[in-house]
C-alpha cells in the first residue's frame, strides 16, 4: 500500500496513467479547465501532475482518483468487488471449529487489530513549521469563473466532539477568504457540523486541523459515508492494512496523518458565520451563497516539497464519481448487513448520489420494495436519496439503459411511484426549502397477484440456449467472412 501520495503518483507516472504538464497553467480557471477536459475523456482520463502552476512553486495535482483502475490501485485492490467481499467476510466471523480453523481466523483478528491508528513523534508533514503562514502561498484554484473565490476543494477536516473526544474526519470544502481564514463548508447532516453544533451550546471554540495531500486511502475514507461516531481512520486502517501514523498537531489538540504533504490548524468560533460561494458544485450548477462558519488558520505545517492535491467538481462524470463509486461497493456489503434482500446498488453519474439510486432486490413479500425505500429513506447518507428506483435482482443496475427500459415496462405511474418527504440534501436547489423537501420511490419490480396485480405478467424474451450457442457459431463465420 502507498506510503503517501508521492509513492501513489510516482507508481501511476510508472503505469502510464499520469499525465505530467510542465508548461506554466494558472490556478485561476486553466487549471480546472484542463482537469475537465480530462474528466470528460474515455474511462476518466489520466491523473495530472500541473509542474508548473503559474506563480506557485508547489505542484498541482488534479483527477488522481477519476478512473477505476485508479481508485482499485489507490485502494490496494484488483476489483472494488474484491474489497467488498474482505468487508462482508470480516462482518461475517465463523465461530472456529477446532484449531485448524482458529489459527486460520487469526489473520482476520490481526486485521481488525490493525485497524487502529498510531502516534508517531516525528513526521513528514512538519518538517516546515509556519506559524505565521499563509494561504497565498498556496496554489489553490479558482475552478469555475462565477466562483465566488479559491477554494480547498479535497481537504480532510479533523475535529473532535468537545464532550466525547470521538474524533471526524469529512471532506468540506473551503472558501479562501483571505491568507488566515476560510469558510468551514460542512453541512447541516454532517459529522463536522454536529461537533460544531455541540461547540456552540457549551459556547467553545472547536479546534480543526485540515489535512492536504494525505496517503490515497485516507483522501477516500474522508468522503466515505462512515455512521456516525465510527472514525474514518478506522476504515483507513483497513483499506491501508496497517495502523494509519498520526502526528500531534502543533497549535491545536488534535493529531493529523503524518503522510500529509500540507496541515492547516486552526479553529472555528462559536456564532460567527460568514457568507459562502457562489460555488459551481457536483450537481453541475452554482450553489447559492449561504452563511456558514469561518475558519482561522493558527499554524501550516508542511513538508519541504509538497504537492498540493486537488479536485475539480462540476458538470458530471467528474473525479467525485470514483470516489462514490468506492462507496457504493465498500458500503453493499455493510448495508446488506441490515437489509440482506438488497442485491445490488448503483448511483449512475448523472444522478449525483443522491438523485438517482438504483437496487435491486431479491424480493419476497408484497410491498417489498416499498419497505426497500424507506429503508434507504432511512440510511445514513442515503437519507438524501431522492429517487429510489428498486428492481428485481434479475435486472443489472449497472445499465443504465436497462433499468430505463424495465422502468419503463414495469411501472405503472399511479399504482407504483411512492410520494413521500424528508430531509434532502443540501445541494438539492428543486426542493421548497433547504435541505426539505419531496422524495420518490419508484417500485419497478414485477407485481405480485399478492399485491393486487391479477393479470398476467409477461415473460421476458430470451432465445434457447441451443439455438444461441448456434447462432453464436455461424455469426463468428459471417464475422470472419466479412473480414475477408
Ligand atoms: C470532492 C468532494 C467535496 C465535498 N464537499 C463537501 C462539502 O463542501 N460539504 C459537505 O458537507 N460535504 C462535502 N462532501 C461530502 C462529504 O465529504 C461526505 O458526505 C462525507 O461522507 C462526510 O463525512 P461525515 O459523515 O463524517 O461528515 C464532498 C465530497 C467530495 C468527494
Ligand atoms: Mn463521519
Amino acid at each position: 500500500m502507498y506510503a503517501d501520495l508521492s509513492a501513489f503518483l510516482t507508481d501511476l507516472d510508472q503505469r502510464g496513467l499520469l499525465t505530467r504538464v510542465s508548461e506554466p497553467v494558472h490556478p485561476d480557471l486553466e487549471i480546472a479547465a484542463v482537469t475537465d477536459r480530462a474528466c470528460k475523456s474515455a474511462g476518466g482520463g489520466p491523473a495530472l501532475l500541473f509542474e508548473n502552476p503559474t506563480g506557485f512553486d508547489i505542484p498541482v495535482a488534479t483527477n488522481v482518483f477519476g478512473s477505476l483502475e485508479r481508485m482499485c490501485l489507490a485502494l490496494g485492490v484488483k476489483s472494488l468487488d474484491d474489497l467488498a467481499r474482505e468487508i462482508n467476510e470480516l462482518m461475517t466471523p465463523a465461530m472456529p471449529e477446532g484449531i485448524i480453523d482458529a489459527l486460520r481466523m487469526l489473520p482476520m483478528v490481526g486485521r481488525l487489530r490493525d485497524l487502529m491508528p498510531k502516534t508517531v513523534k516525528d513526521a513528514p508533514c512538519q518538517e516546515i513549521v509556519q506559524r505565521d503562514g499563509t494561504l497565498d502561498e498556496l496554489p489553490i484554484l479558482k475552478c469555475w469563473p462565477e466562483d465566488g473565490g479559491r477554494y480547498v476543494t479535497l481537504p480532510l477536516v479533523f475535529t473532535r466532539d468537545p464532550e466525547t473526544g470521538v474524533r471526524n474526519i469529512g471532506t468540506y470544502r473551503m472558501q479562501v477568504f483571505d491568507g488566515r481564514t476560510t469558510a468551514m463548508h460542512w453541512q447541516r447532516h454532517k459529522g463536522g457540523a454536529q461537533h460544531h453544533r455541540v461547540a456552540e451550546r457549551l459556547g467553545e471554540r472547536l479546534d480543526v486541523a485540515v489535512a492536504l495531500s494525505p496517503e490515497p486511502v485516507l483522501t477516500y475514507a474522508a468522503t466515505a459515508p462512515m455512521p456516525e461516531g465510527l472514525d474514518e481512520l478506522l476504515l483507513g486502517g483497513f483499506l491501508a492494512r496497517r495502523r494509519i501514523e498520526l502526528v500531534k498537531c502543533v497549535t491545536v489538540d488534535l493529531e493529523v496523518p503524518a503522510s500529509s504533504h500540507i496541515v492547516l490548524e486552526g479553529y472555528v468560533e462559536p456564532g460567527e458565520r460568514r457568507r459562502e460561494g457562489p460555488f459551481g458544485d457536483h450537481t453541475g450548477f452554482y450553489s447559492q451563497p449561504d452563511d456558514f462558519p469561518v475558519f482561522h488558520l493558527t499554524c501550516i505545517t508542511r513538508r519541504r516539497r509538497p504537492t498540493y492535491l486537488t479536485t475539480i467538481v462540476g458538470i458530471p462524470p467528474m473525479e467525485d464519481f470514483y470516489l462514490g463509486m468506492a462507496s457504493e461497493r465498500i458500503f453493499l456489503p455493510i448495508i446488506q448487513k441490515t437489509v440482506p434482500e438488497i442485491v445490488d446498488m448503483h448511483f449512475p453519474a448523472e444522478g449525483i448520489f443522491h438523485n438517482l439510486v438504483i437496487i435491486s432486490i431479491d424480493k419476497r413479500y408484497p410491498g417489498h420494495a416499498r419497505k426497500i425505500m424507506n429503508a434507504v429513506w432511512g440510511l445514513g447518507q442515503l437519507m438524501f436519496s431522492k429517487t429510489v428506483v428498486v428492481v428485481d435482482k434479475d435486472v443489472n443496475v449497472h445499465d443504465v439503459r436497462e433499468v430505463a427500459w424495465i422502468v419503463g415496462t414495469h411501472m405503472d405511474p399511479v399504482r407504483d411511484v411512492q410520494m413521500t418527504k424528508g430531509p434532502v440534501d443540501d445541494l438539492d436547489d428543486a426542493a421548497e426549502l433547504p435541505a426539505y423537501g419531496g422524495k420518490m420511490g419508484i417500485d419497478a419490480t414485477r407485481k405480485w397477484a399478492s399485491e393486487g396485480y391479477t393479470r398476467n405478467w409477461p415473460a421476458r424474451i430470451r432465445m434457447t440456449a441451443p439455438a444461441d450457442r448456434r447462432a453464436g457459431e455461424i455469426w463468428a463465420r459471417l464475422a470472419k467472412a466479412s473480414a475477408r
